[in-house]
């Protein structure tokens, strides 16, 4: 069972730990006698052997990964039946599926509307549904999350509604991030998720920090951090992992292995045994899960958070999936990929997929059931969608405001000087697509 700790005990286990980690370091420098051999500081499990060997990881055998429901729906986990779990129960299962159908309509409906040239840019999910979803449905409400891009799931299982993503998406005026970001950098105060950053890998730090904050102030939470296997190539990456490992911080890494960073295959990534490796070789617990089974991304979560929490250090999961789309709307997979690879994995298997077998197959679901819930998440998209495309965008004012307390001379000028241009050239900017027009800006 899930073991509480009180603020007070993580404190005083702190405490403990720093003591004896202060005794232990003097044992270690002291000779222990003539008889015994002295231990390397800087690796004390190490035996001796009189036999030189290089060390070669490529004879290891690669990491397991974990799945607890195959291809055709059914439990394989001699210990674990998600039918047996009281937390999947026949309500929960299809609000998760939902969630994942929620994400794959929207997918659809915004890269399609992208192409119109409705908005900017979008990233699609395809694949990757039961990673951000399933996940999601393991973490607790103090948890403080960051995330990459791909894990819209994440902010619609938490609670997001569909309206505040779409203003994100539209950078209207109701936008959350006040139309400054990127479309798909959602973020929520409201669900503890930190506004997702462009630079790649800035989030894995933030969250080992997090985490250390969490920790000192004994808070019994985890900080929470999606990142993809490309970001893992990042310096942030490595950073990030030694500091959350050394100063056991309660951080769950949840890496999606999609087996691309934009056009870079993996093969081309790395040489090691994916990203589950590297956290082997900065001392962290790893799991390596079937991200298209969402029972097993579930439990896998669960578990971890409980290991971060009471046992106060971090864990990584490396979740693999496919990226079945193109890498965002900017990008053209099959410039680099073959169709039939991306074809193959379609036909094979998706979590969506693995799901709704799974729910046939407990008389949970069927096809009628599916084509009309279908019909009504594509129709709450699309409300949602129109509703954030009639909005104005936010106010020009917002261009200069929110840095500084007070604004700065140089930003004073500059925003004279588009006061000026706005005046002389109204013909050529259009601003009543801003909130309160030319008002927006305020007075010279
Ligand atoms: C510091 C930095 N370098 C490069 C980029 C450009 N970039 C954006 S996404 C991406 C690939 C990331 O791949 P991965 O982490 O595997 O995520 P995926 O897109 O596969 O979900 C790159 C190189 C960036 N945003 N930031
Ligand atoms: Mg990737």
């Amino acid at each position: 069972m899930y073991r509480r700790i009180a603020a007070a005990t993580v404190r005083s286990r702190l405490s403990v730990l720093t003591a004896k980690k202060t005794a232990k370091r003097f044992i270690s420098q002291k000779a222990s006698g003539v008889e015994k051999e002295l231990v390397f500081p800087g690796a004390v499990r190490s035996q001796f052997t009189n036999l030189l060997r290089f060390y070669d990881p490529t004879n290891d055998k690669s990491m397991d990964t974990y799945r607890c429901v195959d291809l055709s729906g059914s439990p394989i986990d001699p210990e674990y039946n998600p039918a047996d779990d009281p937390f999947f129960s026949q309500e929960k299962v299809i609000k998760l599926y939902k969630d994942m159908v929620t994400i794959s309509i929207l997918d659809t409906i915004m890269y399609d509307a992208q192409r119109q040239g409705r908005l900017s840019f979008y990233m699609v999910n395809a694949g990757e549904e039961g990673i951000a979803v399933g996940s999601a449905a393991a973490l607790g409400k103090d948890d403080i999350l960051y995330c990459q891009y791909r894990e819209a799931g994440v902010f619609l299982h938490r609670g997001v509604p569909l309206d505040e993503m779409m203003n994100q998406l539209y950078a209207n005026e109701a936008d959350t991030s006040a139309g400054r970001q990127m479309p798909v950098h959602y973020q929520s105060i409201q669900h503890n998720i930190h506004p997702i950053s462009s630079p790649l890998a800035t989030q894995i730090p933030h969250a080992a920090g997090a985490a250390y904050a969490l920790k000192i102030a004994g808070k019994e939470a985890a900080s929470i951090c999606y990142f993809g296997e490309g970001a893992a190539s990042e310096g942030d990456f490595h950073s990030a992992f030694n500091i959350a490992s050394t100063r056991s911080c309660p951080v769950v890494f949840i890496c999606r292995n999609n087996g691309y960073a934009i056009s870079t295959p993996t093969l081309e990534q790395y040489r090691g045994d994916g990203i589950a490796s590297r956290g082997k070789g900065y001392g962290i617990e790893t799991i390596r899960v079937d991200g298209n089974d969402i029972f097993a991304v579930y439990r896998a979560t669960r578990d971890a958070r409980k290991i971060a929490i009471e046992e106060q250090r971090p864990v990584l999961i490396e979740t693999m999936s496919y990226r079945v789309s193109h890498h965002s709307t900017s990008d053209d997979s099959f410039a680099y990929r073959a169709k039939t690879e991306v074809e193959d994995w379609k036909r094979r298997d998706n979590p969506i997929a693995r799901l709704r077998k799974w729910m046939t197959n407990q008389g949970y679901w069927n096809d009628a059931l599916d084509a009309d819930t279908r019909v009504e998440l594509r129709k709450e998209v699309l409300k949602s969608f129109s509703k954030a495309e009639k909005l104005k965008k936010p106010a020009i004012s917002l261009l200069f405001e929110d840095v500084y307390a007070e604004l700065p001379l140089n930003l004073k000028e500059q925003r004279e000087e588009l006061a000026e241009i706005l005046d002389t050239y109204p013909e050529n900017y259009p601003l009543s697509v801003f909130k309160n027009g030319r008002e927006g800006l305020g007075d010279k």
